[in-house]
């Protein structure tokens, strides 16, 4: 049994989408949100992405997913399994075969920006796990908490370090919705990249293959068909930084060139300097104390904090 909900009415999507490009690209220094990376060619970017022997996390992750599902779904009990970004929900079958194998989990709710993502996650997970109730969610994660399904026992995940694209105050303020929209008892399941060798750090944001450059510029593209823009892709180049003082990756997009801009849909008229960037990402890292502070402050304790042995990734189980 599968179903795909579109939470979000296509007109509150671009509402937001028209609002949050125009604040971005009329602000000082010039900012776009990661979360509109993710059309059909950049999610399947980002798919590129996690096999690219630089990019760690995914692997990384999967590999603890691996090693402690059976943790998880022994000290969970979860009958409901939510998970927030799902996208390709390829690592999520880890999970969802432990909650089963364990017999607890009946119910698995993906949800995502992206609709292309979660109906291919969704054909095959009706496949590998037919006796599963899946109910996928189209949203922005950041508007699901509000009407989260009704469940006995729920765990909400939100994996692959995507708690990094938040600067902290809507960290905290993400954080403390999980924990508002869950009951004393339920869980959160999530993956973070902690602080490593930015020499490791930054080849996995600027890999020799040049995917994360095109990942990076494909946003030009997904912001000139849906707002009528007249970008030229081809004449931004891909940064990818490390800022040691906020532990965060920077992703920027810099004009080779003086560049005049227009978004019809928008009117708006935007104008680039030769050299001039335009932050696209901040994927942050942390520290385990430090993220274990922020989630007891949301509401959480951390049951769990396991990492691999270089230390580079952490799983963390935390219970409200
Ligand atoms: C999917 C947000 C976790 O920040 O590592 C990958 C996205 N950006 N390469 C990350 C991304 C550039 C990724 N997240």
């Amino acid at each position: 049994m599968s179903t795909v909900e579109v939470h979000l009415a296509d007109t509150a999507l671009v509402d937001e989408l028209r609002k949050d490009v125009r604040d971005g690209l009329t602000s000082d220094p010039k900012w776009l949100s990661p979360k509109y990376f993710y059309d059909a060619v950049g999610s399947e970017l980002f798919e590129q992405i996690t096999v690219l022997p630089e990019y760690y996390p995914t692997r990384t992750e999967r590999a603890l997913l691996e090693e402690h599902a059976l943790d998880i779904a022994e000290a969970t009990e979860s009958t409901m399994l939510i998970e927030l970004g799902s996208g390709s929900s390829e690592k999520t079958k880890i999970l969802l075969a432990a909650g089963v194998k364990h017999g607890s989990l009946k119910t698995y709710v993906p949800q995502d920006v992206s609709v292309t993502a979660l109906e291919g996650a969704i054909e095959q997970l009706s496949l590998e796990f037919p006796a599963l109730d899946v109910r996928g969610i189209v949203s922005d994660f950041t508007d699901t908490l509000s009407n989260l399904p009704d469940g006995l026992r729920r765990t909400i995940a939100f994996l692959g370090g995507t708690l990094g694209n938040l600067i902290p105050e809507e960290r905290e303020e993400f954080l403390g919705a999980i924990a508002g929209a869950l009951d004393s008892g339920e869980y959160l399941l999530l993956g973070v990249g902690l602080v490593i060798d930015p020499d490791v750090l930054v080849p996995a944001y600027d890999d020799a293959a040049g995917v994360t450059a095109q990942f990076n510029r494909n946003v030009l593209s997904v912001i000139n068909s849906r707002l009528g823009g007249n970008f030229d892709v081809d004449a931004f180049e891909h940064v990818a930084l490390w800022n040691a003082e906020q532990e965060w990756i920077e992703m920027r997009l810099r004009a080779t060139s003086a560049q005049e801009v227009y978004l019809a849909d928008l009117d708006l008229h935007v104008h680039f300097d030769e050299g001039e960037e335009l932050r696209t990402e901040i994927s942050a890292k942390f520290r385990p104390q430090g993220i274990t502070d922020e989630l007891a402050a949301a509401g959480f304790d951390v049951e769990h904090l396991w990492t691999d042995t270089d230390s580079r990734f952490a799983l963390i189980l935390a219970r409200k």
